[in-house]
C-alpha cells in the first residue's frame, strides 16, 4: 500500500516498513489532457476580474489574479528547484529561477520553504529527479510519466518509491479541492500546520491573503489560479473562498501552494501580479527613502512551476 498505483501503468505491489507519521495513502488519479502533437503548449492566460467577473464578496469586488490553464501538462509542465538547487538553501525571486531555466514562459512560486534557513519543504520531483521527500502529511499535486495527474495524501516512502512513476511532484498546504467538491474542511483536520508560518492552520486557511491554487479540471487540463492580496491579510482570499471559486471555474481538484508574498506569476521573465511584500523584500534600497511604505518587491522563494515550449 505505500506504492503508488497508477491505475494506467503498472501496479507496484512491493511493500515497505512503517512510515513516519503512519499517513495513510489517499489520494485521486485523473488522467491528464493529451493535448496536441505540436511542440507549443497550447494554453489560456486570463486576467481574473477582468476577463472573469469574480462573485462578489461582503459586498467588495474581490481582487484581480490570474487564471493559467495547460492541455498538455506532461510535456510542457515542470517544477523547478531555486536556481541553486534545494539542497544549497538559497531562496531566489521565481524571475531569477525562471529566467535561470531559459524556458518558462509562465512561471509562479510553488512549495512551502523554511523562511529563515530558505529550506525547501514537503516533496518535490523535478523531471523526473527526486529532490526531497516530507514525513508530514501535506497535500500533494504530482504528473506520472504515465500521464495522470495524482492529488493528494502520500506516505513518507511513496516519492522515493515511486520515481521512476513520477515526472514532476510538489507538495502545499491544504487539499483545496477533491473530486469537484470543496475539501478544504476535511484537510484542515489533516494536515501537518509547520509546513506553513502564517499561524495555526486555522489561522493559516481562514487569512484573507494572496493565493495560488494548482490542480486540474475534468478534461484533464492543468490549471493554475491566482489572486492578488495584501501583507495586513485584509485584502485578497480565504482558502474556502478559494477553493469555492476554482469549483466555479471547472476545476475538479487541487491542492493550495505557497501564497502571500511568495505569490508571484512571471510571465516572459516580467512580474504579471501584483505582489504584496514590501520594501524589506526589496534589495538595494537607500535606508532614508520617502514612503518606503509603497514599494512592493518579489520575494525571494524556492521551488516554482515553470510551463515550457519543450
Ligand atoms: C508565505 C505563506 C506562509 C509561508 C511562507 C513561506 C501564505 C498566506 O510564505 O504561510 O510560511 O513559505 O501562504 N503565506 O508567506
Amino acid at each position: 500500500p505505500y506504492y503508488f498505483q497508477d491505475t494506467h501503468g503498472p501496479i507496484l505491489k512491493k511493500s515497505l516498513g512503517r512510515s513516519a507519521r503512519n499517513i495513510q495513502e489517499d489520494y485521486i488519479v485523473h488522467k491528464i489532457h493529451s493535448g496536441n502533437s505540436t511542440k507549443r503548449p497550447k494554453y489560456d492566460f486570463y486576467e481574473l476580474g477582468k476577463d472573469f467577473t469574480t462573485k462578489k464578496h461582503d459586498g467588495v469586488d474581490l481582487v484581480n489574479g490570474k487564471y493559467i490553464r495547460l492541455h498538455n501538462p506532461l510535456k510542457h509542465f515542470s517544477i523547478l528547484e531555486p536556481a541553486n538547487t534545494c539542497k544549497n538553501k538559497t531562496a531566489h525571486t521565481v524571475k531569477e529561477t525562471a529566467t535561470k531555466a531559459k524556458k518558462c514562459i509562465v512561471a509562479t512560486n510553488a512549495g512551502f520553504f523554511n523562511v529563515h534557513t530558505h529550506e525547501c519543504l514537503g516533496n518535490v520531483i523535478s523531471n523526473s529527479q527526486l529532490v526531497q521527500s516530507t514525513t508530514n502529511r501535506n497535500a500533494n499535486f504530482g504528473i506520472t510519466k504515465k500521464g495522470n495527474y495524482y492529488v493528494g495524501y502520500m506516505t513518507p516512502e511513496t516519492p522515493k518509491a515511486n520515481q521512476d512513476e513520477f515526472v514532476n511532484l510538489v507538495s502545499g498546504v491544504i487539499w483545496l479541492i477533491r473530486d469537484g467538491k470543496n475539501y478544504v474542511k476535511e484537510s484542515e483536520k489533516l494536515e501537518f500546520e509547520g509546513t506553513q508560518a502564517s499561524g495555526s492552520i486555522n489561522y493559516f486557511v481562514n487569512l484573507r491573503s494572496s493565493r495560488i491554487g494548482l490542480g486540474h479540471d475534468a478534461e484533464g487540463r492543468l490549471v493554475i489560479v491566482q489572486f492578488d492580496g495584501d501583507g495586513n491579510h485584509d485584502k485578497g482570499l480565504n482558502l474556502h473562498e478559494l477553493a469555492e471559486l476554482m469549483i466555479g471555474m471547472g476545476v475538479i481538484n487541487a491542492i493550495n501552494l505557497d501564497g502571500g508574498g511568495s505569490t508571484t506569476v512571471v510571465h516572459h521573465n516580467y512580474v504579471a501580479n501584483a505582489v504584496s511584500d514590501g520594501a524589506d523584500s526589496c534589495p538595494h534600497l537607500p535606508s532614508d527613502l520617502l514612503f518606503r511604505e509603497m514599494i512592493r518587491c518579489e520575494r525571494k522563494v524556492t521551488t516554482i512551476t515553470c510551463i515550457h515550449n519543450d
